[in-house]
């Protein structure tokens, strides 16, 4: 895998549009597969997220998505420090209940990804103080795939959100083709689906969808602003 740097991280994080995060209670055809057909569909971002495996399986695994994506995706460990330094991993995405990002950054150093997850401005704002590379905003709609999530903030605390920080927003929770439209319009640069994507019948032909459209509704937004 190639190695960058922080600008490169910084320009890389500027252009992302689809994310997707793996659950393997969804997954029809397996994680691995999950993973191939999303990369050969263009997603620029992989998270492995799994929360009751064994960490030896959560290693193999790890390894073996990180193969995967080779360097047509990046690839992140949800919660888990320890297996994205094993596994030498891009980064990790943290919850606000997870590892302080301080010590995170400690451990992962300048040029690695960290995103923390935010539920509104002012836990948005803390995280890019503290050294967040994006936040991960949700939940936007109300989802079962995160028992906890709490309820969907709407897609309008996206712009709120936008105009308070300056890191990339990626807008998670409930998000489907027929809502991501509006996820997108009030200024989300990216946006991950777990369950629309991983439930269909095809993980390669939906996440090409949710690309076009991200794509598409970036360009007409981008030109209403001129
Ligand atoms: N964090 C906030 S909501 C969520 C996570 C991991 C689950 C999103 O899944 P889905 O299926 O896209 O609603
Ligand atoms: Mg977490």
């Amino acid at each position: 895998m190639e190695k960058w740097n922080l600008n490169q991280k910084k320009n890389f994080l500027k252009y992302i549009d689809f994310y997707l995060v793996t659950d393997s209670r969804f997954s029809k055809k397996g994680t691995f597969s999950d993973v191939k057909e999303a990369v050969e569909a263009g997603c620029q971002i992989i998270q492995y997220r799994e929360k009751n495996k064994s960490t030896k399986k959560m290693i193999y695994e790890a390894f073996e998505i990180k193969r995967i994506c080779r360097n047509n995706a990046k690839f992140l460990v949800n919660d888990r420090i320890d297996i994205a330094l094993a596994v030498d991993a891009e980064g990790v995405h943290l919850g606000q209940n997870d590892m302080p990002i301080e010590i995170a950054r400690k451990l992962l150093g300048e040029d690695k990804i960290i995103g923390l997850t935010a539920h509104n401005v002012d836990e948005a704002i803390e995280a890019e103080n503290k050294g967040a590379d994006y936040v991960g905003l949700g939940p936007i709609f109300d989802t079962t795939t995160k028992k906890d999530a709490g309820e969907g903030i709407g897609p309008d605390k996206i712009r709120e959100v936008k105009n308070s920080i300056r890191i990339p927003v990626v807008a998670i929770g409930g998000i489907n083709m027929d809502n991501c439209e509006s996820v997108v319009q009030n200024g989300a640069d990216c946006l991950v689906a777990i369950y629309a994507v991983l439930g269909s019948d095809d993980v390669k032909s939906e996440t090409k969808n949710f690309i076009n459209i991200i794509r598409k509704i970036k360009i007409r937004r981008n030109h209403s602003f001129d």
